[in-house]
């Protein structure tokens, strides 16, 4: 239930946090500060030493052709899922989904989110309903929103929820919104002892959640 949002550069530093912290995590979220860092194979690396599944964090938002070009390599590196921004239309979307797992973005949790991003969510929750991706992404700083999409989802997909932690979100209270994941990274990966503070995480939500 607990995804490592592992945004540092280093591949060594990212590999040993990942291995210290994995018995309390169920995957591994890698973004661009870590694959410009570390390179694109640091993917295949984590899988291998960890046997967890890990998420692609590139927020995809191109074209069909060129979403579908980046996803391609992504993949067979060993990316499990690929996160994809949803403002960018089905055609955009379904060109990723054709060859791999996908998350969408429906809302997200960061103040500026509330522009331009969020005002559309119901929308993004419908193209969801009709894509079925594994997962969509939904800010877990406002557990009530995470309330309102949970409502209105396909019961199967996903909630993945951001923002615990370092911004501000409660870890049980993104659950008991509805969150079946909760993505932390800052409060796990720059705590003095990293297992110590994924282990406090996992004990504190274990009883809430299957994921
Ligand atoms: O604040 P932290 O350090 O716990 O890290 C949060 C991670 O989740 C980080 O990788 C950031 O890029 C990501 N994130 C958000 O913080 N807010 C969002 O709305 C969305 C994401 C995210 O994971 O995006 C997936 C689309």
């Amino acid at each position: 239930m607990i995804i490592l949002a592992l945004d540092v550069y280093e591949r060594d530093r990212a590999l040993k946090i990942a291995e210290d912290v994995k018995d309390y995590i169920s995957m591994v979220k890698v973004n661009w500060p870590l694959i410009i860092g570390s390179g694109l194979d640091i993917i295949r690396e984590l899988k291998e030493r960890t046997g967890l599944k890990i998420i692609a964090d590139l927020k995809l938002a191109d074209i069909p052709n060129t979403n579908r070009l980046i996803a391609k390599k992504v993949y067979e590196v060993g990316a499990d899922y690929i996160i994809v921004h949803s403002f960018v239309g089905k055609d955009s979307v379904l060109a990723v989904k054709e060859i791999g797992e996908i998350i969408m973005v429906v809302e997200m949790s960061h103040p500026g989110a509330l522009e331009f991003i969020n005002p559309l969510t119901d929308k993004f929750i419908e193209m969801a309903n009709e894509i079925k991706p594994f997962g969509v992404i939904a800010p877990g700083t406002r557990p009530e929103r995470i309330k309102y999409i949970r409502e209105r989802l396909n019961g199967e997909i996903k909630i993945l929820t951001p923002g615990i932690g370092a911004q501000g979100g409660k870890a049980l209270e993104a659950i008991k919104a509805g969150a079946d994941y909760i993505i932390v990274g800052r409060a796990i990966y720059s705590s003095e002892n990293p297992r110590e503070a994924a282990r406090r995480i996992y004990e504190e939500v274990k009883g809430w959640s299957s994921g």
